[in-house]
């Protein structure tokens, strides 16, 4: 009887997710066909989810890493009863609809990540397992104790993304880790053997993976596979699910065809006739929606038991519940400027640094680190200990040299919920982690990166590590706050900004070398830009290391009769935010204005208009000392004086 229902409710995602795809004329057929399988023993069986309360906060997580197979996430949520409807269904891939091409995260439907492009959702999981054993290890496991699963697919598996996440995941002995691998040995061109011969468990069990291997289509085999994954505590477990692509098309099973278009209407019919299944497109037994309805009360009754324990604990131990909300409802901060001696200097990272210890004790929600570059991004949290193996409360993350990963997992674990987590690296390497900084930009994850050495300025090391052209990249991505400050106010302001925002990523952008740290008073960076010196004649916009030059070509100018005003603009993003009256004020409507940044000019006609000068380096830097490479590049006060002149006429 059991056996009938799940393939039941296995035929009824196959047929969902075929009409839905046929609906739209286009979708991933393939792999929710060959897949239903696996999801319907995880969702029945194992998921502990509550459909109600979808951001419980102990819930199991699943993530779907191959959101291709979306439309597997979709007809499970329906069926499971969270607020997906049927409706959404028939709108598949449609404007407006909450079931685009792939997920995309909406917490409040279960759709936990945003994932599509493969090994993202791979490594956001090892992300979400962190958060996990973590917050674990602050709040006992009568508050937190889940699992994350996530389903993957091959692409994931030959992904770097998920190679650098596997090894860590490994490395951290993350048990609560418990993948099931879509094994069908086809991908989007043709089979496997193409590209790819590894024995890919032999590699997992390299990583330190606990490896299983499986028929995907008998299910009797998969339960007992993820029951042997759920009891390995002390490793991450992958489990080989050997699956046929398109499963139950006659035309298309085992083949590339069956990947990534709609089988067609006659082929959906040969489905259907060979499933036996003689019913309207887009039906629902009822007797499926009981047995999900059923196999949900599982996380209904989890949730419940939770809640009472919850305030049991708050009853009996107010300060747990305290914590509790320094973690999952933090107050916005308001930090103070580091002080200095009149007249010091200090690289930005070191200052970021100090902040960032300054607030540790406060905010002990925050958690994070970089990759192999603790040291010289000045990112280690002084006062807490290293998260490994054995120490789960430790709150400095070592992702070793793994910059991609590293970014999926700060998003895995900011989506998570209950932490803020950040990630560092050289500005330059921004570039390996582009994937999922731009993909924590469109889940609004607020993830906070920290990229030090920030331009040629970082010397000798030479073009290969010098970002000219990163800062204007970075901008580029929708969502993404860049903010590059000048001095110690702004870098406090920054690390403020970060931590206050919640709708999206924020990366501070920190100098190698010393500025000037500038006075003790706060400064507004959350507006973006302002006035850090009045002037009458011109505008002249800078941001991070070259405030200073700014500040400094402005006085010689004065010197010469001109009164240039300077505006410091440390994020462009928040500036360009502010109304037209804000923006007119600073930049003082109708004044020329010009523009410096050590990286290329690229996007500061935004700001400067056709007409305005911009100051930069439209080239890849060298190797040689800072002080050359200011002169050589002309970003030197007397430099950028006698540029302004000549412009000013
Ligand atoms: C990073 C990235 N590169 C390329 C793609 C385009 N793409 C989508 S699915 C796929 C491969 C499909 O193979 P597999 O993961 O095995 O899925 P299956 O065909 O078995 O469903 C590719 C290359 C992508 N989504 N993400
Ligand atoms: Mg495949």
């Amino acid at each position: 009887m059991t056996d009938n229902i799940e393939q039941l409710a296995v035929d009824t995602i196959r047929t969902l997710s075929i009409d839905a795809i046929q609906r739209a004329n286009s979708g991933h057929p393939g792999a929710p066909m060959g897949m239903a399988d696996l999801a319907v023993v995880l969702w029945s069986k194992f998921l502990t989810v509550d459909p109600e309360h979808p951001e419980w906060i102990d819930r199991d997580r699943f993530v779907l890493s191959n959101g291709h197979a979306s439309m597997l996430l979709y007809s499970l949520l329906h069926l499971a009863g969270f607020p997906v409807t049927i409706e959404d269904l028939r709108n598949f891939r449609q404007w407006g609809s909450p079931t685009p091409g792939h997920p995309e995260r909406e917490a409040s439907l279960g759709v936990e990540a945003t994932t599509g492009p493969l090994g993202q959702g791979f490594a956001m999981g090892v992300g979400m397992a962190i958060a996990e054993e973590h917050l674990r290890a602050k709040f006992g496991s009568d508050l937190v104790d889940h699992h994350t699963y996530a389903l993957v697919s091959d692409g994931d598996i030959m992904e770097g993304v998920a190679s650098e996440a596997a090894s860590l995941a490994g490395h951290l002995g993350l048990g609560r880790l418990v993948y099931l691998y879509d094994d069908n040995a086809i991908t989007l061109v043709g089979p496997m053997p193409l590209s790819c011969s590894e024995d890919v468990p032999q590699r997992f069990a390299s990583y330190r993976w606990q490896t299983l291997t499986v028929d995907g289509h008998d299910r009797g085999a998969v339960e007992e596979a993820l029951r042997e994954a759920v009891a390995e505590e002390k490793r991450p477990s992958l489990i080989s699910c050997k699956t046929h692509i398109g499963y139950g098309s006659p035309a298309k099973q085992d083949t590339a065809a069956a990947h990534g278009s709609p089988l067609g209407e006659e082929e959906v019919a040969r489905v259907k006739e060979l499933m036996g299944w003689e019913h309207p497109p887009f039906h629902v037994p009822p007797e499926v929606t009981a047995f999900f309805s059923k196999a949900m009360n599982r996380g209904r009754q989890a949730r419940s038991e939770w809640e009472r324990r919850f305030q049991m604990i708050a009853a009996k131990q107010p300060e747990v519940a305290a914590a509790w909300c320094t973690h999952f409802a933090p107050e916005p901060v308001r930090l103070d400027v580091p002080a200095g001696e009149p007249d010091a200097k200090a690289a930005t990272r070191s200052i970021g640094g100090r902040v960032l210890n300054g607030f540790a004790a406060s905010r002990p929600d925050v958690i994070g680190g970089a990759a192999d570059l603790a040291s010289s991004t000045n990112t280690l949290i002084t006062e807490s200990t290293d998260f490994s193996k054995k120490d789960r409360r430790g709150r400095n993350l070592r992702f070793g040299v793994r910059e991609h990963a590293m970014g999926a997992i700060v998003n895995g674990i900011t989506i998570h919920g209950g932490l803020r987590a950040y990630g560092a690296t050289f500005l330059t390497f921004s570039d390996y982690m582009r994937g999922a900084v731009r993909l924590g930009a469109l889940m609004g994850a607020p993830s906070i990166w920290v990229w030090t050495h920030d331009s040629v300025f970082l010397g000798e090391d030479g073009p290969t590590h010098q970002s000219v052209e990163h800062v204007a990249a970075l901008r580029a991505i929708p969502g993404l706050w860049v903010i590059r400050p000048g001095n110690a106010a702004e870098t406090a302001g920054a690390w403020e900004v970060a931590l206050n925002r919640t709708n999206g990523p924020t990366a501070l952008v920190l100098t190698r070398q010393a500025v000037p740290m500038g006075g003790g008073d706060r400064v507004p960076v959350e507006r973006g830009g302002y006035v850090a010196r009045p002037g009458t004649d011109a505008v002249l916009v800078a941001t991070g290391s070259e405030l200073w030059v700014a500040l400094e070509a402005a006085e010689r100018l004065e010197a010469a009769g001109r009164s240039l005003r300077v505006v410091s603009m440390p994020c462009v993003e928040a500036f360009q935010a502010q109304d037209e009256a804000y923006r007119c004020e600073v930049l003082g409507g109708g004044l020329p204005i010009a523009s410096l940044e050590a990286g290329v000019t690229f996007g500061w006609a935004e700001i400067t208009g056709r007409s305005g000068l911009r100051l930069g380096i439209d080239r890849f830097g060298a190797s040689a000392p800072a002080r050359v490479l200011a002169e050589q590049f002309g970003i030197t006060p007397e430099h950028v004086a006698r540029r302004v002149e000549q412009w000013l006429g």
